[in-house]
């Protein structure tokens, strides 16, 4: 009897132990439980405290100027729809452009703009007029409180997508429309074209504005969608369904690339001619991926969180550290490329919070060799030359 009980007993150490391996020890380690922060790329840097708690960061390639979708620390931790947070509505957010070779910092004025229920910034994409190359489109989203005073803890906002258009130095965005639509609900991210028409957008939490078991189902399921809108024809959902999608970036060629949070990896898609998405690539990371952007050469950066604990005490006080890493995605040319490894994940940038901290937002400028750095309750912009 005795016997039996040890071997039942050591049975089911082994599956635990299994378990434990198979499962939770992967998850763990992506979350960064003994892992090592080791610095890259942050030796030669400097910042800008002028700029607070942007949660993007564009660069528009020819001038070398940075568009940043900001707040300040104290009032973006009172206003996230993605992570609950809806103690207060804090809507002054602003954009500003930041030139790297003078050091100026330019807040933007909005012109034309009457929103009741204020701007309060997230995602941003900045893309040159097809038109025009002078002009660009501002496309950002704008999480309002709800109508009729409503509880946002109860309806969520009421997230909207508001594009504006301005010029390469020019200190004023002009609204020209504001986007609203049901299958803009829990917008994080997008990607505009230079129509000023047309754009993707993730929801990052799908149609689950609220609810208590919101985030837990955005971790284990597929609640996550990515939607397309054009201002004539409307909206639709093009990827009904897809692992905590987060950030949002394209290529020049079509490909959309989509960052997966809880996931740590990227799905890769192709747009069709009729807008619709299909799915061509996955790209597995190590750790969970925030915002993504395309730098001039075609490499793709991720916002990595190497510390998902320091991460989340700095999202309670910013002042607390988080490390910070950028995840650089190339196309892999070595002899790895012979056995199917088709991309390239390297560790493009990492700094232990020191200078970038809570970093969700990394944009990389090839030409300038300037790497930039920024978190949505960060105190300030970094830049590294790399
Ligand atoms: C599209 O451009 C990206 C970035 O330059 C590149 O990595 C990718 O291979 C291209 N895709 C196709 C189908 O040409
Ligand atoms: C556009 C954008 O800023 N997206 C995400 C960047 O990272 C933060 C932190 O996780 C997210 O809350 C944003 O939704």
């Amino acid at each position: 009897m005795a016997g039996t009980l040890t071997t039942i007993f050591v049975l089911i150490l082994a599956i635990a132990i299994g378990i434990y391996q198979f499962y939770v020890s992967p998850l763990l380690a992506r979350h960064g439980y003994g892992r090592i922060v080791e610095p890259v790329g942050n030796s030669d840097c400097s910042t800008v405290p002028e700029l607070k708690a942007c949660e993007k960061i564009v660069l528009h390639e020819p001038t070398g100027v940075l568009y940043l979708a900001c707040s300040t620390p104290g009032n973006r931790l009172k206003w996230i729809p993605a992570i609950d947070a809806y103690e207060e509505n804090a809507h002054d957010d602003y954009v500003a452009t930041y030139d790297p070779s003078t050091g100026k910092v330019t807040p933007l004025q909005f012109e034309n703009f009457e929103s009741d229920r204020g701007f309060s910034s997230h995602g941003m994409d900045v893309v040159p007029s097809t038109a025009n190359r002078d002009e660009l489109f501002v496309y950002l989203i704008n999480h309002r409180s709800p109508l009729d005073g409503k509880n946002p803890k109860l309806v969520g906002a009421d997230s909207v997508i508001e594009i504006f258009k301005t010029r390469v130095t020019s200190n004023s965005l002009v609204h020209v429309a504001t986007v609203q639509h049901p299958v803009i609900s829990t917008p994080n991210d997008l990607v505009g074209y230079g129509d000023g028409k047309s754009f993707y957008f993730t929801n990052d939490h799908g149609s689950l504005k609220t609810g208590a078991l919101r985030d837990l189902k955005n971790v284990v399921s597929s609640v996550a969608s990515v939607g397309y809108c054009h201002t004539e024809e409307g909206c639709s959902l093009v990827v009904p369904r897809i692992h905590a999608a987060n950030g949002i970036a394209k290529a020049p060629n079509n490909t959309i690339y989509v960052a997966s949070t809880a996931g740590a990896s990227v799905s890769v898609f192709e747009r069709q001619e009729d807008s619709s998405l299909v799915l061509t690539d996955f790209i597995q990371v190590d750790v969970p991926l925030d915002n993504l952007s395309l730098d001039a050469n075609g490499a793709l950066w991720g916002a990595g969180f190497p510390k998902s604990s320091a991460m989340m005490n700095h999202m309670k006080d910013p002042s607390f550290p988080s490390p910070s890493r950028g995840v650089k995605i190339t196309i892999n040319t070595g002899p790895g490329s012979f056995y199917g490894e088709k991309y390239k994940v390297e560790k493009g940038f990492e700094d232990d919070g020191t200078i970038a901290s809570g970093t969700t937002t990394i944009a990389y400028d090839p030409l300038r060799r300037r790497l930039f750095a920024h978190g949505l309750a960060a105190n300030s912009l970094a830049i590294c030359k790399i």
